[in-house]
């Protein structure tokens, strides 16, 4: 029995080399509204064939771990409800039930290594929440960072996190994390936090030498390639401050807790900012798409 199916375009590129960027689908089914999830999925996947790699949107649909999704298949998971939400600890649970699941950052981590992918684009990864010294509420991204080989690119974290926190958590577990081409670890909607990134890369191509140079070197775990939003997207620091906040005070209000609490962040957020947020979200999910299949290409040409 083979663990997971990759789709037609996903198997042809596995086997004649062509780069590959997996895809998160939490994202669609937890971190955006129905249609712009599906909507953003499709321009997602486009960004990454227009530069000559192919994208594999990973979920389990019916138990089965699908490497790939067809059209059908995204708009079918995109307008499901109660798909479940796949960390480390829910895969195989999930496959076992022949349900339906969206893969976070640390589970499409593993499917992606699983079918040999190297490198992942998504939105922002989890962290260590805001009271988490009371909560103890930390994402297994982290985790998984420190475990599975693939290069994950992101817009760093998002304030709702406590981002200092989440840094020394990376640091202690030995993830690079890499500013692209600026000094200040972005701040997800923010192209800049007042934070200095713990190391820097200026091109695709380092990025990449680096990634292969981690296995070669029997290091284990993936590379965290923190990349700003484009400034004409961003929204300014001082103008998410105040709704954070009152987002934050807002789940500990309602009493939300462990999975529920960044998909009701970032809902509230949504309201909020009146779609301000998505529109973000949407422009920095894009550029991060077009980051990975540069650096799938050059870990392509390295690897060949
Ligand atoms: N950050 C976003 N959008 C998201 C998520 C994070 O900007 O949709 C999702 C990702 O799938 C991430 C997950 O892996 O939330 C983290 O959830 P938790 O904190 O429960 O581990
Ligand atoms: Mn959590």
């Amino acid at each position: 029995m083979s663990l997971f199916t990759p789709s037609p375009e996903v198997a042809a590129a596995l086997a004649d080399g062509t780069p590959v960027v997996a895809l998160e689908s939490t994202i669609i089914t937890h971190g955006m509204p129905f249609p712009q999830n599906v909507q953003v999925a499709r321009q997602v996947e486009a960004d990454i064939r227009e530069r000559g790699a192919v994208p594999a949107t990973i979920a389990v649909l019916n138990g089965t771990l699908h490497i790939g999704l067809t059209d059908g298949q995204l708009d079918q998971l995109a307008k499901a409800e109660n798909v479940a939400k796949l960390s480390r600890a829910d895969l195989a649970v999930c496959m076992a039930q022949g349900r339906n699941g969206a893969t976070t950052v640390a589970a499409t981590m593993i499917a992606a290594h699983l079918a040999g992918i190297d490198v992942f684009a998504t939105g922002g990864i989890g962290g260590v929440h805001k009271g988490a010294e009371d909560s103890f509420d930390i994402s297994a991204d982290l985790s998984e960072l420190a475990q599975t080989p693939v290069t994950v690119v992101a817009a760093g974290a998002k304030a709702i996190l406590d981002v200092p926190k989440t840094l020394e958590m990376l640091e202690t577990n030995g993830v690079p994390v890499i500013a692209y081409q600026q000094d200040s670890f972005p701040a997800f909607w923010s192209a800049r936090s007042d934070l200095t990134a713990p190391l820097r890369m200026d091109t695709p191509t380092r990025i990449a030498k680096a990634h292969v140079l981690r296995s070669k070197l029997g290091l284990h775990g993936g590379q965290l390639v923190a990349n700003p939003i484009p400034t004409a997207d961003e929204i300014p620091t001082q103008t998410m401050a105040p709704i954070i906040a009152r987002a934050t005070a807002d789940a500990v209000e309602h009493g939300i807790t462990g999975k529920g609490v960044t998909p009701y962040l970032l809902q509230r957020i949504f309201e909020l900012t009146e779609g301000r947020s998505l529109t973000a979200n949407i422009a920095l999910v894009r550029n991060n798409a077009r980051l990975a299949a540069e650096i799938a290409h050059e870990i392509s040409a390295l690897k060949s």
